[in-house]
């Protein structure tokens, strides 16, 4: 099996003895990601405990090929499994990346697999559909016929996780070739040097029990090891593509910050906020909300606002109010989803002039586009009425008002007032915006203008 991995290292030809790439796993809760993280690297492993449950992303290293001076470390993302967190996990999904979707064969999961290949699709990376039988019925899950709208068609599996060994292994196989397959695109090349300097890293954030350091520090860690700052460079690229680490300014200079920590401080924000029914979240809640958590020391206060900045940049929140204060944030993905019951309605437009718009998709609308909009447009447009799948928006640069709402594969907006058009083409570009981030979901725009 092991030996189709050496086209890895034939591909870049003397080049580069090592490459790492990334995995993610993702499905709902319960399906068992955990059980096949674990059980991928090692098919006798432990099976988790019922009720052990992931919150943010658990990293494991799979280490394939492992030879003297060379090897292919595949660094495989268990993800938490609450719907509220798949816009968190978009904000991190990286180009080179393989995907697994784990589907719990007890459920009829169709829904949620077509919601989830939606938005694993639009980053465009390779898929694989495992449905764990777990002793469920066969007949039931071949009748569950899986989406055919997707494009190429995802890699379909079925196993028991914690009784099929034989199956474990074919689907080792299928997830080495299905690497292997798509290596130009998703493998990072690692030369030795650079796998040392990455070590010296992680025991630098390790040992300064460190979340993130300025690009000065970690420049001095890569000459420490003899790595030029063009390889340093080179070195950094690689891993922020893996998603191991990012890059944002922090304390006025740039820093180098681990993915992971930002990500566990988003779930932790999102899970509360759902959890408490808040989507307005103080920096006092904030607070609360690690302390709970027992992650208090890893996010003292200086560190939430810092965080409530990146949860803006990602445009999963606003700060609520005065744009210079971090002191709340506004996360309207963690809205209920069904219409706000004091909203105007579509009544509300049609009988006074009004400008309509639709954006259609073609296949599936990819998800939480409505908070979206309304984080990148919270300036020029005050939430009047807000919910997960709509709101209602008053332009703050002219009279208008418009209805936004999702439905199927349709975003509706009505505008009226007198500053309509303005502000419908201002909505019509954050759209465009939008949508652009999704290299594979084709649409189009249809007008009205109606007079009453
Ligand atoms: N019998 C059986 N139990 C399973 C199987 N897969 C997962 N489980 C159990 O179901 C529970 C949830 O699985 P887990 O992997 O934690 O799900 P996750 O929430 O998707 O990570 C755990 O107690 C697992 O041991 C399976 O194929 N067969
Ligand atoms: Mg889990």
């Amino acid at each position: 099996m092991l030996s189709r991995l050496n086209i890895f290292s034939r591909k870049k030809r003397n080049m580069e003895s090592s490459f790492e790439t990334s995995i993610a796993i993702l499905g709902d809760k319960g399906a068992g990601k955990t059980s096949l993280a674990r059980r991928l690297i090692d098919v006798n492993a432990e099976m988790p405990e019922v009720g052990e449950s992931t919150i943010g992303v658990t990293r494991y290293v799979w280490e394939l090929d492992k030879q003297e001076d060379k090897c292919i470390n595949v660094n495989i993302c268990d993800c938490s499994g609450s719907t509220i967190t798949h816009t968190a996990h978009h904000c991190f999904m990286h180009s080179h990346c393989l995907y697994i979707y784990v589907a719990d064969g007890r459920r009829d999961c169709r829904d949620s697999v077509n919601y989830w290949l939606n938005h694993i699709k639009c980053s465009g990376s390779p898929i694989i559909i495992l449905v764990n039988t777990r002793g469920a019925d066969e007949s039931f899950i071949s009748n569950m016929a899986f989406p055919k709208i997707y494009h190429p068609t995802p890699n379909y599996f079925s196993m028991d996780i914690e009784k099929d060994t034989d199956k474990l292994l074919e689907f080792q196989t299928l997830v080495i070739n299905t690497l292997h397959s798509n290596a130009n695109s998703i493998c990072v090349p690692m030369s030795r040097s650079i796998r040392i300097f990455k070590t010296a890293l992680d025991n630098h954030f390790k040992d300064a029990r460190k979340e993130h350091i300025s690009l000065e520090a970690f420049q001095k860690i890569a000459s420490n090891n003899s790595i030029s700052k063009v390889d340093s460079k080179k070195a950094l690229e690689g891993m922020v593509n893996l998603g191991y680490y990012f890059v944002e300014r922090h304390y006025s200079e740039n820093h180098v910050i681990n993915t992971n920590w930002i990500a566990e401080g988003m779930y932790t924000l999102i899970h509360w906020g759902g959890h408490q029914q808040k989507y307005k979240i103080t920096l006092d809640d904030a607070i609360t909300a690690f302390k709970k958590a027992n992650l208090a020391s890893r996010f003292p206060k200086d560190e939430i606002k810092f965080l409530f900045k990146i949860m803006c940049k990602y445009e999963l929140a606003f700060i609520e109010g005065e744009y210079t204060s971090n002191e709340c944030i506004v996360i309207p993905l963690v809205l209920p989803i069904s219409r706000h019951p004091d909203a105007l309605t579509q009544k509300d437009f049609i009988f006074v002039e009004h400008l309509r718009m639709e954006l259609e998709v073609e296949r599936v609308m990819p998800s939480h586009i409505i908070p979206r909009l309304v984080v990148i447009q919270h300036r020029d447009s005050v939430p009047q009425q807000l919910w997960r799948k709509g709101a209602v928006l008053e332009y703050s640069k002219g009279d208008a008002t418009s209805l936004v709402i999702e439905n199927d594969r349709k975003i509706i907006i009505y505008v009226k007032g007198s500053d309509k058009s303005k502000y419908i083409s201002e909505l019509r570009q954050t759209l465009i915006t939008i949508f652009n981030d999704y290299r594979r979901v084709k649409y189009d725009f249809y007008y009205e203008t109606l007079t009453s």
